[in-house]
């Protein structure tokens, strides 16, 4: 238990400092288990600098994230509100190791999910859905990592921005999307990248929670996993996002 709280404490310091850390998996022997109770950890150390657990992120849910990274077994990852940058906002890269943007389809739940749930079920206790960027950015050097690495360090959760809160459409398994830099575009994709219907993500996150003895709960979010492979962030750039149907996202990274 102590190596737990010792090794949540390696990768919390590694966010808050924004110093990059060698990978841990291997040299401390440690099991997917024991990764999750990291992450649990480190969480329980922003709750108490003040933080407020707010909703999940699933990762690896689309193959180009899965190939970039090599990577492809379903992940997750916390969310607190410490993580947000404002829609509009700015974010600052030294505040980062080496920070990157995925654009994501966010869901806002209305009814708690728990177990083995359908997607009907799933979709029917969704209260509205957003355009997304998740800002990932991975504690360990070269962003490299091990399955059990990354899931100790939370899942890359570092941040994410949303856009506004849209009445659900009738169908979200095929909804065009566009990442782009300074109006240009860098990445183009579609929610039907992620696990074929974003929907599905939602069903995995609560089966995956309930092994844990967690369940997703009413206001909370989730982020259903970059549809696209993601791209590192430039001083000065201004990223956006669009869904089709759902409107805009956007940040600007501040000059260095
Ligand atoms: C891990 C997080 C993956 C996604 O959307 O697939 C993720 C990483 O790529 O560093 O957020
Ligand atoms: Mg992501």
């Amino acid at each position: 238990m102590a190596h737990i709280e010792a090794l949540a404490k390696v990768v919390d310091s590694a966010a808050f400092n924004a110093k990059a850390i060698p990978q841990l998996a291997e040299k401390e022997g440690l099991s997917l288990f024991d990764a999750y109770s990291i992450q649990e950890a480190s969480i329980r150390r922003r709750i108490a600098r003040g933080e407020k657990h707010i909703g999940y992120k699933m990762g690896f849910t689309s193959r180009a994230k899965a190939i970039q990274m090599g990577v492809d077994d379903l992940i997750y990852g916390k969310l607190t509100d410490g993580m947000v940058v404002e829609d509009g906002g700015f974010m600052n890269v030294k505040h980062y190791v080496h920070p990157r943007v995925e654009p994501e389809l966010a869901l806002l739940l209305k009814r708690p999910l728990s177990g083995r749930v359908g997607m009907v079920e799933a979709y029917a206790a969704v209260e509205a859905v957003a355009p997304a960027i998740e800002i990932i950015d991975s504690r360990y050097e070269n962003f490299k990592f091990s399955l059990i690495d990354v899931v100790a360090d939370n899942s890359s959760s570092s941040g994410f921005v949303l856009g506004n809160w849209r009445l659900k459409p009738e169908d979200p398994s095929n909804l065009g999307m566009i990442l782009s830099f300074d109006g240009k575009p860098v990445q183009i994709g579609s929610t039907a990248a992620v696990l074929g219907n974003p929907v599905r993500s939602l069903v995995t996150a609560a089966r995956m929670l309930a092994e844990r003895g967690e369940s997703l709960e009413a206001g909370q979010i989730v982020l259903t996993g970059g549809a696209t492979a993601a791209e590192a962030l430039k001083p000065g750039v201004s990223v956006a996002a669009e869904l089709e149907g759902l409107g805009r996202v956007g940040f600007t990274v501040e000059a260095a």
